[in-house]
């Protein structure tokens, strides 16, 4: 259980402040270079930044791997004069033309090398950030049509990638962030379910969990706070995306509790039961801005989401526990939700 004066730490990446494009129309604001962001950071009351792993070194590709590892440190020495950290660092394997057909599980074993070698050299630039903590969005690894690959040798191909990342640094940890769909019509390893089974398979289990986003788990039609307490359970829920989603589109990275207040609710309730907040992870932001903003209101929703978990945390640790237990040892459910909403309503 969390303590009531236990303190959440917020994080975010820097493609959450971002330009407004969109598959229909360009961008809308002026771009920001990550030098201005970082600087935001502690202003909106931020300590963690989440990387992608050309945020960190963004011309990995164009240079050798000793100099992308020096540019990480130099970057990880500068977060530390920031008072940030780095929370964690994921390797973008959907933009290069090598990972059209996906990464690690692409039909081409050319591409399937690039993924690889890309993901281990993401391993190398977070140890070099100062940071244990990978996470996997598996964005291409899945299929337009099924016939275009064979799934059960995908998981094959995903357990060696992992297992090579594993080998690399004995520290890292690797957390997975599970997606139904988007851009893939089917991806591979679509909910935490599937992400804590592949950890199992893994050579360390102990180093292999998960990052839950709330419209992730909504796309997949499932509640995010049962996905995440089925990672809690395990002990591997290491990260959140918190955002909303309006029911079944494409991903729309709303801000928290916009769509759904008592969806959010119940993520909050989760996580404090779980004392989640004393595990020292973070509650990772991964929302988008509206694209009707202007420049110098683009950080709102940042600032907004984070307001929203905030109050709904004192909402959870002011919830009368004690005339809960009453109405669930009853079996009064009709009572326990009329308390719910005229709690959450502020009556
Ligand atoms: C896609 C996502 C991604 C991941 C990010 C870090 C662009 O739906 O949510 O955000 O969160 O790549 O893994
Ligand atoms: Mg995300």
């Amino acid at each position: 259980m969390t303590k009531s004066n236990s303190k959440y730490r917020f994080s975010f990446g820097p493609w959450n402040i971002h330009e407004g494009g969109d598959p229909f129309g360009p961008t809308v604001r002026q771009p920001q270079a990550f030098s201005e962001k970082l600087k935001l950071y502690k202003k909106l009351g931020f300590d963690g930044v989440q990387f992608h792993d050309d945020d960190a070194v963004p011309d990995l590709n164009k240079q050798s791997a000793a100099a992308t590892v020096k540019q990480a440190t130099e970057l990880g020495k500068l977060l530390k004069d920031e008072g940030l950290a780095p929370e964690f660092v994921a390797p973008r394997l959907w933009e290069d033309p090598r990972t059209i057909d996906g990464g690690y599980t692409s039909n081409d074993p050319e591409c399937r090398k690039y993924a690889i070698e890309r993901s281990v050299l993401c391993v190398d630039i977070a140890t070099a950030l100062g940071c244990d903590l990978i996470v996997l969005w598996l964005a291409r690894e899945g299929t337009y049509i099924r016939e275009s690959k064979n799934a059960r040798q995908a998981h094959e191909w995903l357990m060696l990638a992992i297992n090579k990342m594993l080998g690399r640094n004995k520290k890292v940890r690797i957390a997975i962030e599970p997606k139904p769909n988007e851009p893939m019509d089917h991806a591979y390893v679509p909910t935490i379910g599937h992400a804590i089974g592949m950890a199992y398979a893994s050579d360390d289990p102990s180093r292999v969990g998960g990052l839950i986003e709330t419209a992730h788990a909504k796309l997949a039609g499932l509640d995010p706070s049962d996905e995440m307490a089925f990672a809690l359970f395990h002990k591997k829920l290491w990260s959140v995306h918190l955002n909303d989603q309006n029911g079944l589109k494409f991903d729309e990275d709303k801000n928290f509790g916009a769509a759904n207040l008592r969806e959010a609710w119940n993520q909050v309730r989760v996580l404090e039961e779980a004392g989640y907040a004393d595990t020292g992870a973070f509650i990772g932001l991964d929302v988008k801005v509206m694209r009707t903003q202007k420049q110098e209101k683009n950080t709102a929703h940042l600032s907004n989401s984070k307001r929203f978990f905030e109050l709904l945390v004192q909402k959870v640790r002011g919830f009368d526990k004690k005339a809960e237990a009453e109405f669930v040892k009853a079996r009064d459910y009709e009572g326990l939700e009329r308390m719910v909403i005229e709690h959450l309503l502020g009556v």
